[in-house]
């Protein structure tokens, strides 16, 4: 039935009218919505978003053209990103034209739109036309992956009318991969890289160091990836990246708008480097290459001038191959080390990564010691962390430190999920799906203090001492990792178990596209 425009008008009117902030209400009842309507289905969740009427929108189909507006040269990119993947997920072969009219999908970066943000974007529908507004390529970004949510997956069809106004709750929302434990080539970096930003994470941490493994060339240490990198935990031939390899890591990471954080962990989880050379061992003697799953044994030799040397060019030449913003140092579990020793290590390790340009992130034992002007804290307790302890880190984030949040029982990707998980580990407990997503950020550690100011984000941790193959990796972090997603993007508002579980389930066959062999955990109501 053909609608008049006007009367068609006064609908969209009535029911923008009725929506609040949060979730779009295009599912009164009478009207034959889908289960879950277009706006509610999106993960993460948008600041805002107000759905018109069910049925009303714009309809994407081989007709479709993308405007890229020619006043900013970032949009062509986007626009023929945007082209390639609803190639891929729709089917649909889109021409991508430069112009500013608003029919078809127009993408804008507007200069004079400040108050989106530096990831914020506004996405309307309506029938003429769906455009996306940022102010920032990062924010344009972020408006594409949510139009690709809005798509039908095959064939096009109706992207749901109305407007989302959207940006982050917390700047810093991360995923590390340890690729020590077990190695895992670039190519399963970029992988999960891909997967995370299509939910607007934009960080990863890559944990390249400890001792069952050296992942990263480095040319003033040649052994440390030769020979340091020969081995995993069990048999496996373990493996190292190159630093071209690690340079395209970072080049894909930057096309979308992910900023790859590198951690060379000290001084302990260091036998990789202790066995790779003689003279960083206080005895001047290799130790044997580790294969086990224990932590705490190894440090690097506090008191010799060379472990100082060591540090520097392995961090010189981090920098230099590192655009982003930060260089992590570890600084965990270094139980072989006296708390003295330790200190006055990480004074220079963080005198290091300020000499190369960089700000240092370290493990909130750092926090017990002196971390430096600006150094971030990244806490990984959980609910029964000493007082004394997330004391401390408070005292530092009073001292303006900011804190990225992976409370082990909530945010570590290898915690086995319940009884039945076969990888994982269990020193932090069993950590279902709703686990990992109910608590808040923004007051989980305001009982010792901490206030929301001080959280610069939070990050979901993958260690692989039982984790060895792409599936495994996958079966962890899937749909856990969305989880992470959600607490850093989303509102606090939008913020409901009951909610989030049905957008968790509508991401499901989304996943089975792109061959993402996730848990179906039984907490979640996959169709
Ligand atoms: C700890 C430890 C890692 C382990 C991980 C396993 C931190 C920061 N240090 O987390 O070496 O791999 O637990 O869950």
């Amino acid at each position: 039935m053909r609608v008049p425009r006007t009367f068609a008008a006064l609908l969209v009117l009535m029911a923008a009218v009725s929506c609040t902030a949060a979730h779009g209400d295009d599912g009164k009842p009478g009207a034959t919505a889908p289960a879950l309507p277009a706006f509610q289905r999106l993960l993460p969740a948008p600041a805002q978003a107000r759905a018109t009427a069910p049925g009303t929108g714009y309809v994407l189909g081989p007709g479709t053209v993308i405007r890229a507006d020619p006043s900013s040269p970032d949009t062509r990119e986007s626009a023929d990103r945007l082209a390639e993947q609803l190639r891929a997920t729709s089917g649909l072969s889109l021409m991508v034209v430069d112009g500013d009219q608003r029919d078809g999908i127009l993408l804008r970066i507007d200069e004079q739109a400040t108050a989106l943000g530096a990831e914020g974007y506004e996405l309307t529908s309506d029938a003429n036309a769906v455009t996306l507004t940022a102010h920032t390529p990062a924010g344009l970004f972020y408006a594409v992956q949510t139009l690709r949510q809005l798509v039908p997956a095959a064939g096009g069809g109706l992207v749901q009318g109305g407007t989302i106004t959207d940006r982050p709750r917390f700047a810093y929302r991360g995923a590390m991969l340890d690729v020590a434990r077990h190695f895992f080539p670039v190519g399963q970096a970029k992988r999960y890289v891909d997967q995370l930003a299509q939910y607007k994470v934009n960080t990863l941490h890559v944990h390249l160091s400890d001792d069952q493994g050296w992942r990263l060339a480095i040319d003033s240490w040649p052994r440390l990836a030769e020979y340091g990198g020969g081995t995993e935990v069990g048999t496996g031939p373990g493996g190292s990246w190159s630093k071209e390899e690690y340079r395209s890591l970072v080049e894909f990471a930057k096309e979308r708008h992910v900023e790859v954080v590198p951690e060379i962990d000290m001084p302990g989880h260091t036998n990789a480097a202790l066995a790779s050379y003689a003279e960083l061992n206080c005895d001047g003697k290799a130790p044997a290459r580790y294969r086990g799953i224990k932590v705490g044994f190894s440090s690097l030799c506090v008191r010799k001038e060379v472990t100082y040397t060591f540090i520097d060019e392995v961090l010189g030449e981090l920098a230099e191959l590192t655009p982003g913003r930060y260089l992590h140092i570890g600084g965990d579990e270094a139980h072989s080390t006296s708390a003295e020793d330790y200190a006055a290590f990480m004074d220079r390790a963080q005198e290091a990564v300020a000499r190369h340009g960089k700000t240092a992130v370290a493990w909130h034992q750092l926090a017990g010691a002196r971390p430096a002007d600006g150094t971030v804290l990244q806490y990984w307790g959980t609910a029964t962390t000493a007082p004394g302890e997330k004391g401390k880190v408070a005292d530092a984030a009073a001292h303006g430190h900011p804190l990225i949040l992976s409370p082990a029982d909530r945010l570590y990707l290898d915690m086995k999920y319940d009884l039945t998980t076969k990888p994982g580990l269990t020193w932090a407990g069993f950590v279902p799906v709703k686990q990992a997503y109910d608590w808040d950020p923004g007051t989980y550690l305001s009982g010792s203090g901490v206030p929301e100011s001080a959280v610069l984000g939070v990050e979901a941790p993958l260690w692989t001492e039982t984790i060895a193959t792409r599936a495994d990796l996958e079966f962890m972090a899937f749909p856990r990792v969305l989880g992470l997603a959600e607490l850093g993007w989303a509102p606090k508002t939008a913020h409901n178990w009951t909610a989030y579980a049905k957008r968790l389930a509508a991401q499901g066959p989304r996943l089975d596209e792109q061959g993402v062999t996730f848990y179906r955990a039984p907490d979640v109501p996959w169709s």
